[in-house]
Order: structure tokens, then sequence, then C-alpha cells
């Protein structure tokens, strides 16, 4: 089966590409011959014989604790719960950047901040032409490959489109702005508008709710290639806001009548419930994909990966959020120190789980320190496929089987605008935006309340040098028609209300 998909024509491609581009770093030539390779262990059948269909739901904004199997009374995810009883929770997963586009970045391409393509939100700089994201890697290794959410790493007419970047199909949205409502005028399918009518006058009302369609979307991805292996990668957009959702929607109603001790939000005062009803939602959705799954009879054959993208906002109540995304609900403290957009481990501790029936033990927890780069090299594996050369990450698989000996990474790099920072075991080296060098002992200090750099300018001096080399120029994509990738931004976008209409 998988023969017949490659022609010469792919390979006359293949070749040419590599022939062509002169001008790519020693990693790109690296993954181009890789590339060649997979293609070649393909043709003479070399690959493990059965590759399980990985699903990787990934939701924007979810906090470390937001999840009520760690003791959260706010909030209500039995199906998230499932998974961590079924599977292995991480403890230390750190996300590859503090907000949207940098940690997609770091996760479709396998590496740290310090190498890839994009590194902020700025919304015009895509990933290049020649990044290899894991969909190229599956689908050159026979997989399916659809996309479903939120791309954020490159806006139509730019080089960073998924469909270029190994996806038979994305749908949602390409643009991280256009994701800030629920009810645009239209969504993205491969790079053609699909027209949502009676939608783009209200960031909280429309005919047709986002959401909805995307996990439909899906799961007509999930049910078209239930006897190949697949890759359906969800990056859902909720609970990030503006937290728009159906009235009839159940997990609404189930928060809507919360009391004015909810009311609390950025733009009306019921967008607190929204957030913890969309969390519900999106849990109730991948219940019913684990339904289906069963249904299909690819349960056992099926991984997934549950994680959010960064690290928890204080959202809707200073100074630690309504939610207290990193406050230990059971013991009402705040453990990690910043959220989102902060290199502190508050800005980059996700939730992390991974279910395999039968091949990760269920109810297991594990403090291997990982973080996105590690994705890559591991569905690698996943697929038969040899390790990637060109990524920063180490699979995670020994400690996924409990088989083998699970690789240490020697650091861990980020960052952000004017902001370094290097995890060395448990210590913690920051540049901050201040210019300051900051240095924590997490072993003693997991909230990284004392800079102990005066104590010990031996490691500082070690970790300024990882980071140092840790460090490269940006080289980031093109923009081919600007026009196309603006008009997904706000600034083109119609003028929608941003009040409720009653
Ligand atoms: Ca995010």
């Amino acid at each position: 089966m998988l023969k017949s998909r490659i022609t010469v024509s792919w390979i006359a491609a293949r070749v040419q590409a590599i022939i062509f581009h002169q001008n790519n770093s020693i990693g790109v030539f690296f993954m181009r011959q890789y590339l060649l390779l997979i293609f070649f262990a393909s043709v003479f059948n070399c690959q493990a014989a059965e590759k399980p269909n990985i699903i990787y739901l990934m939701l924007d904004e979810w906090g470390y604790y937001e999840m009520s199997g760690l003791g959260h009374e706010k909030i209500s995810t039995p199906t998230f719960d499932r998974v961590m009883a079924e599977g292995m929770r991480f403890t230390q997963c750190l996300a590859g950047g503090p907000v949207c586009g940098p940690t997609r970045a770091s996760l479709m391409t396998g590496k740290h901040l310090g190498h890839t393509s994009m590194r902020s939100n700025g919304g015009a700089t895509p990933i290049r032409a020649d990044d290899v994201t894991i969909a190229q890697l599956l689908k050159q290794a026979g997989y399916a490959t659809g996309g479903f959410g939120k791309w954020g790493i490159g806006g139509r007419g730019t080089s960073g489109v998924p469909e270029k970047h190994g996806f038979d199909i994305f749908y949602g949205y390409y643009d991280q702005v256009h994701a800030h409502t629920y009810y645009p005028p239209y969504l993205i399918r491969n790079s053609e508008e699909v027209i949502l009518p009676g939608n783009g006058h209200s960031f909280y009302e429309g005919k047709h709710y986002a959401q909805d369609l995307i996990f439909d979307e899906a799961v007509s991805f999930i049910k078209r290639n239930a006897d190949k292996p697949f890759f359906c990668y969800l990056p859902w957009t909720p609970p990030h806001g503006l937290w728009g959702i159906p009235d009839d929607d159940p997990a609404w109603l189930e928060f809507k009548d919360k009391d004015a001790s909810w009311d609390f939000g950025q733009q009306t005062t019921r967008d607190a419930r929204v957030y913890a009803a969309m969390l519900k939602m999106c849990d109730r959705q991948l219940g019913d994909i684990m339904k289906l799954l069963k249904t299909l009879k690819i349960d056992d054959n099926t991984i997934i990966f549950l994680c959010g993208d960064n690290g928890g906002q204080a959202y809707f109540q200073k100074p630690n959020g309504f939610f207290g995304p990193n406050v230990d609900p059971r013991t009402g403290k705040r453990v990690f120190r910043g959220g989102k957009g902060q290199l502190y481990e508050g800005g980059l501790r996700i939730p992390f789980m991974v279910r395999w029936p039968g091949r990760i033990k269920a109810g297991t927890t594990t403090e291997h320190l990982c973080y996105f780069p590690d994705i890559m090299p591991t569905v690698a594996e996943l697929a038969g496929l040899p390790k990637p050369p060109d990524t920063d990450g180490i699979t995670l698989l020994p400690t996924l089987l409990g088989r083998g000996q699970q690789q240490q990474h020697d650091y861990l790099y980020w960052e952000a605008t004017n902001w370094q920072s290097v995890r060395y075991r448990n210590w913690r080296w920051h540049l901050t935006t201040k210019k300051t060098v900051e240095l924590y002992d997490l072993s003693t200090d997991i909230s990284e309340t004392t800079n102990v750099a005066a104590k010990h300018p031996e490691m500082v001096a070690k970790l300024t040098k990882l980071a140092e080399s840790a460090h490269t120029p940006i080289r980031s994509g093109e923009i081919y028609d600007r026009a196309l990738m603006d008009k997904d931004h706000s600034k083109t976008k119609p003028k929608m209300k941003k009040k409720l209409n009653k």
C-alpha cells in the first residue's frame, strides 16, 4: 500500500530539492538526507510492521493544575482524569515556549527556541520552507496526517503553511489573531477559506461555532483513516479567549448558573464560567474521540498525547488567577512562579500525559524532565524511524514503555524577547529582560524566590556559556503574499462586537 503511494515524480522532487538547495544549514542538509533514508527504508519495508496511530491534543492555555484529577474543585475534567488514570503523567514536562507561536514551532520542528525559525508571537515570522515538521516525517513513514485547530506558525501566503509541511489536511485557524474568536466569518482548509454564513458580527455569538466544526473535521479524519496509521494533530484553541460558547452546549449549561462569586472576566463577567465550560467541552470531545477509537477497534493501537501549550496565565483574578493554574489545589499554595509569557517555571510547566492501552503502564507518574523538542524523536521512534538528525529532543519512549535506558538532557534552553533561560538538572538560570542574572536551586526553591547567583559563580558561568552556545540568530521564513496573510489578522478583519448582545 505504501509502495504504491511513492512515485517516481516524488523521488525526482526530493532529489531536486537536495541538489538545488545549496544555501541551507548543515542541519537542513542532514535532515534532507534523513528524509531520503526514510524513503528507501519504506521502499524496502525495513520499518516496524505495526505503527500506532498518534493523536496529539494540545489545549491552548490549559494550566498545570487545571484538572479535577489533581483535586481542582472548580474544574471538571473526567476524561482528562481518565487519561491520567489509564496512562502516564509527566510532572516535569515543559512547553517549548512561553506563548502560542514559538511553542508550536518547537513542537512541530523538534527544536528549542535557540534554533527555531519562529521565536515570538509577532505574527509575521512563519517557519521556513526548509523546516521539517513531525507531520513530514510521519507522512513519509506512510501516515495519513491531519491537523485541526490553531496552526499559528505560518499564515496563508507564507512559507509556513501546514499543507506544505506534511499535512494532508489542516482545518481551522492559520493565524493566531484569527483564532481570537470562535465565531469567525470563515475558517481555513489547506489555505482556502471555508465561509461560515451568519458569523463575523460578534466575538461571542454566531451561527457556526468554530470548535464544533474543528472537532467534527477531526472525527471525520479519524473515521476516514481508521484502516491505516494516522497522525491527528489537535492544537485546539479552547480555553483561550475570547470566551464564546454556544448557549446550548452541555458544558455551558453546567457552568452558566454558577453564583456571583464566579463573576470574573476580562471583557464580560461570564468569562471565568465559559473558561471552565470550555475545558469540560474539550474533555467531552476527547471522550467522544476515545469512544470512537473503541468503536473502530483501534483503541489499543492508538497513542494519545494530552497537554497544554504554555504555562498557565493568571486569568481573571490577580495575582494567582481565578483558577490558579500554578496553585496546587490540594494546598492552596502557589507552586510555580510566573505564567504565560515568562520563562520562569510557571510560564513553561504544562499538564502532559500519554495513554496507550497495554503499552504504557496505567496510573503511572514520572518526574522525567522533558520538553517539546522531545516529541519529534518520540513519534519518529513510534513510527519505526531512526532518530531525526536535526532535533534538540530526546525520545521519551524508554520512559513511556518502561524499557531501556532513558537518556537525559544535558540542559534545556528557551529564549523570548530579551530573555534567555537554561534548565540544568535542578538549576534554573535566567538572563532577564532587565539584563540581570538570576539563578535558582529548584531542589529547595521550586518557586524561584531566592536568587542564589552570587553564591554560585561557577554555576552561573557554566550556564551562561550553555545559553550562549544554544542561541543562534533567527532565520525566519518568507512572506509571499502579505495581503493574504494580513487578511486573517485582526487589522483587516471586520469590526466585531466585544460585548454580548444581551
Ligand atoms: Ca497559548
